[in-house]
């Protein structure tokens, strides 16, 4: 007779996702090691309460029957998006896994291949990279990122709280590759320098990433201009990593912003007044919901761009 695990194969597997189930049981151990770094000072307090603090380490009270845990993991190509502004066009990267309106896909096929054997699931909200590195989905790379065997790392994590019993238990200690051990090519291109040889864990308070995911007004000053090379996120640590070599050329051409659209989104015109079609593209990659973020990180591209073309003159 067919198994839960079984149709989770076929419907996630046979589409190119990965996924691990893991007794509920282990659910106290993710809180426990995020407790342990805040108390040994490993975490900075402060990105915690911005950052972490919304994880529910328990499913909702009104699934009692949770037994297990299933982690998924996605392949998501990298997005590219063309502005045209005074007079010249850059090709502005979204990284692969800001595509979140992928989690109501994947949401979508878990609810298939579940109903089809009568077990319920809910969305758990959780430390994704720790779930699926200790139920065996994949390991750390040195520069904190979660890497699928074979598949590297550009995958979007999600998880789900299941009924489904869990007779194997995967968990393992947290690993980090082993080629990492000799390689620091992620350490050497962060432009932060938030990858230290020293430690595992990346000051992630310092990321370029979470300024530019930040409703700040401003970037600190300290951050060089030239970091910026993506819309949102940074792609700096992933590109160099030898585990990606196979999937860098996974790129879709997403959206054109003419000259007068891009002028909109610079000028901060209320989301509300955009031109349809334009909102269309915002929607397109998937950055619509942040686009109070979206004049600041343009500008800072624009800006980059034009240091790097004063930098060949000269
Ligand atoms: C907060 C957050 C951020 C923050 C902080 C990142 C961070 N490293 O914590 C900021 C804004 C900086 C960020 C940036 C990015 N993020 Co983010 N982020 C998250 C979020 C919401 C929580 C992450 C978290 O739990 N951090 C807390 C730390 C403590 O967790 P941890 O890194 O797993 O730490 C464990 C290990 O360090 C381990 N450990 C400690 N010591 C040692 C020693 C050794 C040897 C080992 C092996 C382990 C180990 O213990 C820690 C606790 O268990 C998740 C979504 C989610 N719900 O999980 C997405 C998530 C992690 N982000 C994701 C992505 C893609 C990114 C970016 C790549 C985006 C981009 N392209 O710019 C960057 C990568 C930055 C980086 N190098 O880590 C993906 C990762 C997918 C994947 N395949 O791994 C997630 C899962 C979102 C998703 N749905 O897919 N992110």
């Amino acid at each position: 007779m067919k198994t839960a695990v079984d149709f989770l194969s076929t419907a996630l597997g046979d589409r190119g996702l990965s996924f691990s189930l893991a007794p509920l049981r282990r659910l106290r151990e993710l809180g426990d090691a995020i407790e342990r770094l805040l108390e040994s000072g490993g975490l900075d307090e402060a990105f915690y309460r911005e950052r972490l603090a919304h994880f529910e380490f328990a499913p909702s009270a009104d699934f009692p029957e949770a037994r297990s845990i299933l982690a998924v993991a996605v392949p998501q190509p990298t997005v590219r998006a063309y502005f045209e502004w005074k007079g010249s066009e850059i090709a502005a990267i979204v990284p692969p896994t800001y595509r979140s309106r992928i989690d109501a896909d994947i949401e979508t096929l878990v609810r298939l291949s579940l109903a089809d054997c009568g077990h319920r699931f809910v969305k758990a909200n959780l430390p994704l990279k720790q779930l699926a590195v200790r139920s065996g989905l994949g390991a750390y790379g040195r520069n904190n990122v979660c890497y699928v065997p074979g598949k590297g790392s550009f995958n979007r994590l999600a998880a789900f709280f299941t009924d489904i019993p869990c007779e194997r238990d995967p968990w393992r200690d947290e690993a980090m590759m082993e080629r990492c051990i000799r390689c620091a090519a992620c350490a050497a291109a962060c432009p932060t320098k938030s990858i230290l040889r020293d430690r595992f864990l990346i000051r992630a308070e310092r990321c370029l990433a979470y300024f530019n995911e930040s409703g700040a007004p401003a970037f600190p000053a300290w951050l060089d201009p030239a970091s910026h090379r993506c819309l949102v996120g940074c792609m700096a640590c992933q590109e160099v990593c030898p585990e990606n070599r196979d999937f860098l050329d996974r790129t879709e051409d997403a959206a054109r912003f003419s000259e007068e659209e891009t002028n909109a989104v610079m000028s901060g015109v209320p989301l509300d007044r955009l031109a349809a079609a334009t909102a269309d593209k915002l929607k397109a990659i998937d950055l619509f919901d942040d686009y109070g973020i979206l004049h600041r990180n343009l500008g800072a591209l624009f800006e980059a761009r034009a240091h790097s073309k004063e930098g060949t003159r000269t």
